[in-house]
């Protein structure tokens, strides 16, 4: 790894008292009025004004301050509860310092030493919005201007989260905590009584390096000057910005919605007693029928709307953890509830994307390239650095089928901006002979994916040595997005691409 070590100055998250802190649960964001934007029609929209700033908060009780970026102030940011078919507008103001909080790598792909150090831009992660309003990486801006974006929700209720995308420093954007979470819900949604109200909470996990002193420090790889670590992993997990928080739950059913923003670590999630649980909702939406599960996975990027059945556990605490680290305690009050909430057989219909309307297949590889000591040093999607010319151009409306080849020792959460997704299969593949020869030769059956990816996505889990299979409509709107492996030190070398979604002929 060419990552350091953890610096002695690291805390051993194992001497912080758990549980202490309540679970924050992030504000949820208001709109100030309304605006018209010309491309977004002349009816006047909610208005949102989101400032990014510095700030400083515990991530624990017992450890000092940590300096901290956030939208409005705050880590994770405000939550957006919007309506499907309801527009907005939202200006994302940069009011960061001028300096970046964490060391820059000036070898990587629009990191170099001509740009700023302080660059921003949001992308709202599996909305579906007009080119102008998505984030493009290159469409940065800096400490005292902003960007009005338009967000027409046109599209299902699902749990969606924005972030910072600015090219070659979303990873440190990101860590230092520009997140939080995005709404959409719609009458399918609302027919249902799930739990909802105090009832219904956000989980956002990530994991950050904490220090003794209570700051998060990114580590430096080797050479300083060229700091690039291919993966990052923190000592501490955090959900929505504590360590160890605790909720207190009543003994009823709630519903979650589980968002994996950490750079690069994959979640376990169990309860330590292996209590089931339901899934309803994956990335883009909810499942056809709930899921019950005992563990979670959740790759970078990656979400799942699940429902937790309390009753009858009065009294009982009860710890979720991630493999074998605990991560958060739910205390459950004495007493019997009145829930009326349903977690119904049948969610809403998922219609199968049928292979034969799929007009184009592409069959795209994920490539790392390591030095002479079998270290990474550059991870490629299809062979092609970002500035390469656009290879990836769909016509609106059409469906592919991308075979994504992963060819890697390490699974790769692939994205696809704008649009979402169902997966097909994945099936293992010779990667010696394809590496030599780069010819295809499957070598086990094709596996179904997993009832809990079942339904809409828009971020994949790409195994390695398998080939991994999406069916694609590019519905939306004609212009320039990415397509990017999710885990962001990724992302920032070069394992990202633009594609062209073409008007219609
Ligand atoms: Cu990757």
């Amino acid at each position: 790894m060419r990552g350091a070590p953890p610096p002695a100055s690291a805390l051993d998250p194992t001497t912080l008292k758990p549980f202490v802190d309540a679970l924050p649960i992030p504000i949820v964001a208001k709109p100030s009025g309304t605006r018209t934007l010309e491309s977004a029609g002349a009816k006047p929209l909610p208005y949102y004004r989101v400032e990014m700033r510095a700030f400083e908060a515990k991530l624990h009780r017992d450890l000092g301050p940590a300096e901290l970026w956030g939208y409005g102030g705050s880590f994770p940011g405000p939550t957006f509860d919007t309506r499907s078919g309801e527009g907005f507008l939202v200006e994302w103001a940069n009011s960061l310092p001028k300096s970046h909080l964490l060391p820059l790598d000036r070898s990587l792909h629009g990191s170099e030493d001509e740009f700023p150090d302080v660059r921003t831009v949001v992308h709202a992660h599996g909305a579906k919005a007009p080119p102008e309003s998505d984030g493009y990486p290159e469409a940065w801006f800096v400490p005292g201007d902003s960007a009005l974006y338009h967000y027409p929700n046109e599209q299902d209720a699902a749990t969606l989260w924005y972030h910072d995308h600015a090219l070659g420093i979303t990873r440190l954007n990101v860590y230092a905590g520009l997140l939080g979470a995005f709404l959409v819900r719609d009458d399918v949604e609302a027919s249902l009584a799930l739990p909802s109200g105090e009832f219904e909470i956000p989980l956002i996990l990530t994991d950050r390096l904490l220090e003794k002193t209570g700051r998060i420090i990114y580590p430096i790889a080797t050479p300083p000057a060229n700091p690039w670590a291919p993966e990052f992993f923190g000592n501490a997990i955090l959900v929505n910005g504590k360590v160890y928080p605790r909720l207190d739950v009543r003994a009823r059913k709630y519903r979650f919605r589980a968002i994996n923003a950490s750079n690069s670590r994959f979640y376990h999630l169990m309860f330590a007693d292996l209590r089931p649980f339901q899934q309803i909702g994956s990335d883009q939406g909810l499942l056809e029928a709930p899921v019950t599960l005992r563990t979670l996975q959740l790759a970078p990027g990656e979400r799942a709307d699940i429902v937790v059945d309390f009753s009858g556990r009065g009294g009982e605490e009860i710890v979720l953890k991630n493999d074998a680290y605990v991560v958060m305690q739910f205390r459950v009050a004495r007493g019997v509830e009145n829930d009326a909430s349903v977690v119904p057989a049948r969610l809403r219909p998922v219609a199968k994307t049928a292979e034969a309307s799929a007009v184009r297949t592409r069959t795209l590889t994920l490539d790392e390239f390591d030095d002479l000591v079998g270290q990474p040093v550059t991870m490629l999607l299809n062979q092609q650095h970002w500035c390469a010319p656009i290879t990836e151009e769909p016509t609106v409306d059409d469906v592919e089928i991308w075979n994504l080849v992963n060819a890697t020792d390490d699974a790769h959460p692939i994205h696809l901006h704008l649009v979402r997704f169902q997966i097909l299969d994945r099936r293992r593949f010779d990667v010696s002979q394809f590496l030599m020869k780069r010819e295809l030769r499957h070598t086990g059956r094709a596996i179904a994916p997993e009832p809990g990816e079942a339904g809409w996505k828009d971020t994949v889990r790409a195994d390695p040595g398998m080939v991994t299979r999406i069916i694609v409509k590019f519905s939306g709107y004609p212009g320039r997005y990415v397509w990017h492996c999710h885990i962001l030190e990724h992302e920032d070398n070069e394992m990202m691409r633009p594609y062209n979604v073409l008007a219609a002929r």
